[in-house]
């Protein structure tokens, strides 16, 4: 019989802190519902982490976390390669190639890069401004065919596809256009302390998100003190961020439609709609936190299973690589 190919899956998330709810539901939540049906590749992605000052010692410590954690959400080492991007050294290669391929112009034009260079305008490096070519690079690397993220990396995807068209339309066909995998509730949560700015773990605000590490009465609390308007109706429409936001976060945690929603919260008011969703974020994230404490403490496993993630990385990522610098005119490796 033919065996059909399963579609290959990339995506990444930065060890900069404890996930939030919002990497959770926009992100982490999809990477562990694709990955029964496609070739999935997850990265923690440490050298887009040093983009912004790091300590060295912190850093190695929430790499590891961050391993732990994405184990805790349930991505299986058995059915994905998870591994640690520093691990694989032609993400890097293939960056310097990719960056050749790519204009000043379109760098200068990403938004994530405007908002970082202003909160840290102390240190506005090369790397903070050619991220989005090594976040290209993760991604073409692996001729991948789809990328799942928060709709604030649609951009950086939008770029990665068009640097790769440029570079099959110069050297010839040698990268797959990659297509973005947005959620289409949850895609963008919002802070709770300012429904109108993205949910991010590194808000100096902590009520402003919520981790998934954070315990039940901590998660109530910032639901409780979540700000919304001065309406009482539990209902989806424009203008409402806050209401918007605690609907979206209630959609993806239960499944419910936002139909089901209002329906359910049809006479009662924001008091009751925001302890429901507390108790539904705590419901989900309690199975995260219990599990996260039997991998981060097992020191052998994480290491057993991330040194197994980057070799089986390492072993994919030749061939592109090998292919691309063919193209550029390189003389092959003599070893
Ligand atoms: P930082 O605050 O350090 O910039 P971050 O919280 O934005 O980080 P990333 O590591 O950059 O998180 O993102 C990991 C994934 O989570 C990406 O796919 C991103 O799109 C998604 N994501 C991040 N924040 C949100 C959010 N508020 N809502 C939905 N998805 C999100
Ligand atoms: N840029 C992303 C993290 C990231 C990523 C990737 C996501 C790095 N490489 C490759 C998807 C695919 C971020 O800042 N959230």
């Amino acid at each position: 019989m033919e065996e059909i190919q399963k579609k290959r899956i990339f995506s990444g998330i930065q060890p900069t802190g404890v996930f939030t709810l919002g990497n959770y539901i926009g992100a982490i939540k999809n990477w562990n519902d694709l990955q029964k049906d496609f070739d999935c590749l997850f990265s923690v992605v440490d050298m887009h982490a040093i983009t912004v000052r790091q300590d060295p010692t912190k850093l190695r410590q929430q790499i590891l976390n961050s391993y732990a954690l994405l184990l805790a959400c349930g991505i299986d080492p058995d059915k994905s390669i998870l591994f640690i991007q520093s691990h694989v050294a032609r993400h890097a290669e293939l960056s310097w190639v990719l960056s050749c391929f790519t204009q000043f112009g379109e760098l200068s034009r990403m938004t994530q890069f405007k908002d970082k260079s202003a909160r840290h305008a102390d240190n506005i490096n090369a790397g903070l401004f050619t991220y989005p070519v090594l976040m290209a690079a993760d991604i073409l690397l692996y001729q991948t065919d789809m990328v799942p993220v928060g709709a604030d990396q649609k951009q950086h995807l939008e770029l990665a596809r068009d640097i790769a068209a440029r570079f099959n339309s110069v050297c010839g066909d040698t990268f797959k256009i990659p297509e973005p995998y947005i959620p289409k509730t949850g895609a963008r949560i919002m802070s709770l302390a300012d429904p109108t700015k993205k949910m991010s773990k590194s808000d100096e605000n902590p009520n402003g998100f919520v981790a998934i590490l954070d315990e039940p009465d901590v998660i109530m609390r910032k639901f409780k003190r979540a700000v919304t308007d001065s309406d009482s109706i539990v209902r989806y429409s424009e203008g409402k961020d806050g209401i918007n936001n605690l609907m979206a976060i209630y959609a993806s945690v239960t499944g419910k439609s936002f139909d089901e929603i209002e329906r359910e919260f049809d006479g009662k008011g924001y008091g009751d709609f925001k302890a429901a969703v507390g108790e539904a974020v705590s419901d989900a994230l309690r199975p995260i936190r219990e599990n996260y404490k039997r991998y981060s403490a097992d020191k052998a496993y994480l290491e057993n299973c991330y040194t197994k993630g980057a070799e089986m990385a390492n072993k994919i990522s030749f061939r592109t690589l090998d292919k691309v610098y063919k193209k550029c005119g390189f003389i092959k490796k003599p070893f």
